[in-house]
């Protein structure tokens, strides 16, 4: 029989998605290692015991009865369909409770907070000097074991960074730990894994795993207000403050300080926009900013669509250079 076309490409497609970032595979995490070190004897004993109960399904089909097969059967039933299966779910059962209370109980060298908003992430780091706000993007030290403090501002959300280690809902009213310790450096990809609502395949986020010391300098220069090059954009800041983009979005220095969106402090920093929609750009932004609706619908953010071309160039020119 010939496959149709469309399951070949739907396979293909799929496969496409392995691309390491999102993979619990890529070992980039020792708790997604604790999780890896799980799968492989779960899988390897699920298959040993599929194999052995067709094998003896073949026998019992081709075997002509005889008399002694009843007391047999006894003895199978009893043992392969009582006994066995106990012992192994027993067994199963400890090792993921172990696995579990392993993940769980790193000290920790850094507190983060995620707090799940619909559709992005507001980031909390905490510091000896006070806390850093930032959103859509977390940064860790590459072998420290860093706390999270995962909550929600609004609906059930869920925390997943497959790379780097397990998934974690995001309850409002409540604070779910989760300690991740990351043993490769790079960029791995995040995402929200419980249905939140209209948006919620749009909502995700970068781990960025950096070397402790360039870690250490980046979390000051995310601590500092915005670049005093931004500052200095006169005619883009007060349109900033003028379209009411301040009544959402803080700019330290300045005095937009609105929490209903994302911190912008440093919004140049980081990767990308729109929880993790868009690749930072001007171009990008310029669409993101009229055209918010359509390029992230259910979005929490109005669109600007008549904003002046002059005023878009000097608010994008602003963003910019918020590095
Ligand atoms: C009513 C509140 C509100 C107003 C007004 C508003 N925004 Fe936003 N903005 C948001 C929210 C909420 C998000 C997060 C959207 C998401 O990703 O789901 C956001 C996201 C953004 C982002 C992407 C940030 C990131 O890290 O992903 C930028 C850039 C941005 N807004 C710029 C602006 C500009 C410029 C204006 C004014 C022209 C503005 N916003 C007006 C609420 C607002
Ligand atoms: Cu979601």
């Amino acid at each position: 029989m010939r496959m149709p076309k469309h399951i070949w490409l739907a396979l293909v497609g799929g496969l496409a998605g392995c691309d390491g970032r999102h993979s619990w595979l890529a070992g980039a995490g020792a708790e997604a290692r604790l999780i890896e070190d799980l799968f492989w004897p779960f899988l390897i004993g699920a298959v040993a015991i599929w194999t052995a109960v067709m094998v003896f399904a073949v026998i019992a089909f081709r075997r002509r009865p005889k008399g002694s097969d009843e007391r047999i059967g006894r003895a199978i039933i009893l043992w392969g369909g009582g006994v066995l299966p106990a012992v192994v779910v027993a067994a199963l059962l400890i090792t993921g409770l172990l696995t579990l209370r392993a993940m769980a109980s790193r000290p920790s060298a850094l507190t983060v907070h995620v707090d799940a908003e619909q559709w992005w992430w507001r980031v909390i780091y905490e510091t000896p000097d006070g806390k850093v706000f930032s959103a859509n993007e977390i940064r860790l030290p590459l072998g420290k074991t860093t706390l999270l403090m995962l909550t929600s501002d609004d609906v059930i959300h869920s925390f997943w960074a497959p790379a780097l280690g397990g998934k974690l809902d995001m309850i409002p009213g409540r604070t779910n730990r989760m300690t991740l310790t990351p043993v490769r450096t790079g960029r791995w990809g995040g995402l929200c894994a419980e249905f939140c609502g209209a948006a919620h395949a749009q909502m995700r986020f970068e781990v960025v795993v950096m070397e402790p010391d360039a870690f250490r300098d980046w979390l000051v220069a995310e601590s500092e207000p915005a670049a005093p090059s931004a500052l200095r954009m006169e005619r883009g800041l007060s349109l900033f403050l003028d379209e009411g983009c301040a009544a959402c979005h803080t700019v330290r220095g300045t005095q937009a300080n609105g929490r209903v969106g994302p911190d912008l402090t440093h919004l140049a920093a980081r990767g990308r926009i729109g929880a993790g929609l868009l690749a930072l750009s001007d171009a990008n932004l310029r669409r993101w900013i009229t055209h918010t609706t359509d390029v992230k619908p259910g979005v929490r953010m109005p669109s600007y669509p008549a904003m002046p071309p002059d005023d878009l160039d000097q608010i994008t020119q602003f963003l910019m250079a918020l590095e």
